[in-house]
């Protein structure tokens, strides 16, 4: 009985999907099909998904270049390496793609693929880490934040809190975590630190250490690091992944962070999770970088299509978050 009564149900199944398929697919060529000559086709060289802000930014992209807005997005993920990236750029121009967007691993060696594509016409967008080139016609425009100005408010924050904790006058220890080398992100977060380390003479960088962005990476090279020495009033994590990672190096090693005794905790991206922990007292500084680029990078595409001037370079506003300016409300409202 139970299987009759389901093979009859298969039938009806079938023979509605037969007639769906015949509205749409019968006689006339799909509405799909006759867009596909009007989408306007974009490579996207997407450097990897290192992060919980890579993942934001990727997901952003696929959100505002969609196939309902008009686009056809070819993704390809560099996974951090350069040479993955040149090679999926010269597979775009190869393909005759509309339009080209890189997220750019690092800041050099763009200059020839650059080359080919504006001899292709294919105009190319940065996006959030900038370009190297001394020729600025080779791309169309950038979009992405103001790195230098995310580091130089890290580092003032920091002087304000040692003055308000008294230590103004300390020795300060601080455990340099930094980014991927040769990123604009990396570049110019550590600037301004290295300048600051300089200026405050009772300031030192214990050590510089390679976190490559990742959890995983940062954690290795801080509990390595703890081994030889415990000794750190502050940790300067170029993103928040790294922090993750150092938070947990730190736990295993018995050393308290945060709050307004452990070592005070300097974090950059500001995703939902660092927030969180920063609302807790448990990351002392998140500095916010913004990686919703996907809605900034389609209205540059619109303006360019519509024949419009676009801007060269675009930036991003955004702001520094410490505990006290935290709720829990904020936090979920949250997109990345
Ligand atoms: O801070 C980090 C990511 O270039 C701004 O790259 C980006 C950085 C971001 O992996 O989390």
């Amino acid at each position: 009985m139970r299987n009759e009564s389901s093979v009859r149900l298969l039938a009806l199944l079938l023979a509605l999907l037969a007639a769906l398929t015949c509205l749409t697919g019968c006689g006339a060529k799909p509405a799909a099909d006759q867009d596909e000559d009007t989408r306007l086709v974009v490579g996207f060289s997407q450097l990897g998904s290192e992060s919980s802000w890579r993942l934001a930014n990727t997901a952003s992209m696929l959100g505002a270049l969609s196939r309902e807005n008009g686009y056809e997005l070819l993704l390809e993920n560099a996974k951090q390496k350069q040479e993955n990236q040149l090679a999926a750029v010269r597979n775009f121009i190869l393909q005759g793609v509309d339009l080209i967007v890189i997220a750019p691993v690092a800041e050099t060696g763009w200059e020839s693929v650059l080359q080919e594509a504006k001899e292709a016409g294919i105009p190319v967008i940065i996006m959030d880490r900038a370009v190297a080139v001394e020729d600025e016609s080779l791309y169309l425009c950038s979009v992405g934040s103001d790195f230098l100005s995310e580091g130089r408010r890290a580092v003032a924050w920091l002087e304000d809190e040692l003055a308000r904790r008294g230590r103004a006058d300390d020795a300060i220890r601080i455990l340099h975590l930094q980014g991927t080398y040769g990123a604009t992100s990396q570049l110019f977060r550590t600037k301004p630190l290295e300048d600051a380390a300089d200026a405050n003479d009772n300031w030192t960088i214990a050590a510089q250490l390679p976190g490559d962005y990742t959890e995983a990476k940062a954690y290795e090279v801080v509990r390595d690091y703890l081994l030889s020495d415990r000794g750190i009033d502050v940790i300067y994590s170029e993103n928040d992944n790294m922090t993750f990672g150092a938070m947990r190096a730190l736990e295993e090693a018995g050393i308290a962070y945060g709050g307004e005794d452990g070592v005070i905790l300097i974090s950059f991206d500001a995703v939902r999770q660092a927030l969180q922990y920063c609302m807790e007292g448990r990351i002392n500084l998140c500095v916010e970088c913004n990686p919703l680029h996907g809605p900034r990078v389609e209205e540059l595409i619109r303006q360019y299509e519509a024949g419009q001037e676009v801007p060269k370079h675009l930036f991003v506003e955004e702001l520094i978050f410490t505990p006290d300016s935290l709720t829990q409300e904020l936090i979920d409202q949250r997109e990345y």
